[in-house]
């Protein structure tokens, strides 16, 4: 085993400390707001507008407001539901690529203040954040680049436009936790396309909205995973190239977004969108189509569980609801979550790890402390692995082991792991992957043990390891 990227003294003390403040090497890491966004984990996407009323994905923009008329907004009721599955937040299209604006923006003439909806006086985004501080939610805007109504859209004015319209929203509706910025790009209503000025929008977001993290296919601060379906591949970096590349048509490749880059030189973690229909906008016929409890899950593995964040779309129907399956279907999925990380089986028990050549007791990887871990020599092929070893005393049945790395003070590290359950007094190995990082969801078939060990196979350097649950999923 050897060391690298760090001093043995500074090793050493950091081991003995077992608390890592401070980036000590040089690896990406997530900035405090990253930190916190990856904290986030999972939340609602809300696709509402015009299209919903039309039956259409994508409005062409030349809708009449009026078509815009929902009978019984309930923003609470989508936080009710959202607090239910267990959504930290909701994300809502502010405008979508049909230009219609769901505030009454100063910018555009094609907004709810030109739709008879509450004679012209409503403002969705204004009834969501504040249903979203009463519920204790997070609150986000999609405000589509794309316009295919804007008279300016497609000349330099429209950039002007755009950063006015964003500014609109940056500074009216209290905190935001992330702006999302979709890579569809078409023609706007003089058939011209628009080169953005992301680069003036991005300063803006910084300057209102220090906090808050900025979704695209390049970030900067979270990238698209490459697909629609709401996951992410197995193994997972969150750095990223973006040197060259742009956003939509000219972004990375999606099997790039798909895994990240080892040695990407930024931090952008993944953020996996899908939605719980077929389509992003509500549609009656869709009704029988909505995701299961146990395909929500599933998806949820694949995303939080790799170590990305799951961004879910609920589209509300023409009263301005959540339908009645889609909230039944996340009620019941939040149950499962709930139940299904609930009780840790590690917290309490006796662990060891590999340690300078021998072993140590290490209660910092069970002590519910992300930011209190065991730092590992660096392994790679063929080396002795370092591991860590869960001691339950008495036989308990587990069939889910959770992870994380301390990436904020150490940055993502380790390429390999298996995971092994004593049996008949040996070790059999019940999974096995690759990246961990911000967090891993390991599934197996249910076993019944005494120990469990983790072991630490290949790493970039050191590796730090912050915390190992173990767990009986239903
Ligand atoms: C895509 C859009 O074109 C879809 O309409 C939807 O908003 C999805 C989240 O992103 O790029």
């Amino acid at each position: 085993m050897k060391i690298s990227g760090i001093t043995p003294f500074l090793l050493s003390f950091l081991i003995s400390s077992g608390v890592v403040a401070q980036p000590v090497a040089n690896r990406p890491a997530p900035s405090e707001a990253q930190q916190v966004w990856h904290e986030t984990e999972f939340y609602l996407f809300v696709h509402f507008g015009p299209n919903t009323f039309t039956d259409l994905e994508w409005g062409h923009g030349t809708e009449t407001e009026d078509v815009f008329n929902p009978t019984a907004l309930d923003c609470d009721q989508w936080c009710r539901v959202a607090n239910a599955a267990g959504a930290k937040g909701i994300i809502i299209t502010a405008k979508h690529h049909d230009g219609f604006c769901l505030w009454p923006s100063g910018y555009s003439t094609h907004t709810v203040r030109e739709s008879k909806w509450k004679d012209g006086k409503g403002d969705v985004l204004r009834e969501l954040s504040d249903a979203c501080k009463r519920n204790g939610l997070k609150f986000g805007v999609y405000l589509s680049p794309w316009d295919r109504n804007h008279p300016q859209y497609g000349t330099p004015r429209y950039n002007d436009v755009y950063a006015s319209t964003l500014t609109e929203l940056l500074t009216g509706y209290g905190d935001l936790f992330e702006v999302w910025w979709d890579g569809a790009n078409g023609e706007g209503k003089n058939g011209k396309k628009q080169e953005y000025d992301f680069h003036r929008f991005e300063k803006l977001v910084k300057r209102y909205q220090p906090n808050a993290v900025i979704f695209s296919d390049i970030g900067p601060g979270c990238r698209w995973a490459g697909n629609e379906q709401g996951t992410v591949a197995e193994t997972n970096w969150c750095m990223l190239d973006t040197a060259g590349f742009g956003r939509g048509a000219t972004g990375p490749a999606t099997s790039v977004l798909q895994t990240g880059q080892e040695n990407g030189a930024l931090w952008i973690p993944a953020e996996c969108d899908v939605s719980i229909r077929p389509g992003w906008f509500y549609h009656k016929e869709e009704d029988d189509k909505v995701k299961t409890p146990d395909q929500l899950f599933d998806i949820y593995l694949k995303s939080v569980g790799r170590g990305g964040n799951l961004i879910l779309n609920v589209p509300p129907d023409r009263q301005g609801r959540f339908a009645p399956r889609d909230s039944a279907s996340l009620v019941a999925f939040g149950d499962k979550l709930r139940k299904a990380f609930s009780n840790n089986l590690a917290t309490g028990k006796l662990v060891f790890a590999s340690y300078q050549g021998g072993e140590s007791r290490t209660p910092r990887v069970n002590d519910g402390k992300q930011n209190t871990c065991h730092i590992f020599e660096q392994v790679s092929g063929g080396d002795i692995p370092g591991y860590i070893v869960l001691d339950f005393r008495k036989p308990e049945t587990i069939n889910c082991i959770r992870l994380r790395e301390t990436v904020r003070s150490t940055g993502q590290r380790i390429r390999q792991f298996s995971i092994e359950v004593l049996e008949n007094d040996a070790w059999k190995e019940v999974a096995r992957s690759t990246t961990i990082g911000v967090r891993k969801i390991c599934m197996f078939d249910p076993v019944t043990t005494t120990k469990v060990r983790i072991k630490i196979l290949d790493t970039v350097g050191f590796a730090a390891i912050g915390e190992v649950e173990a767990y009986r999923v239903e």
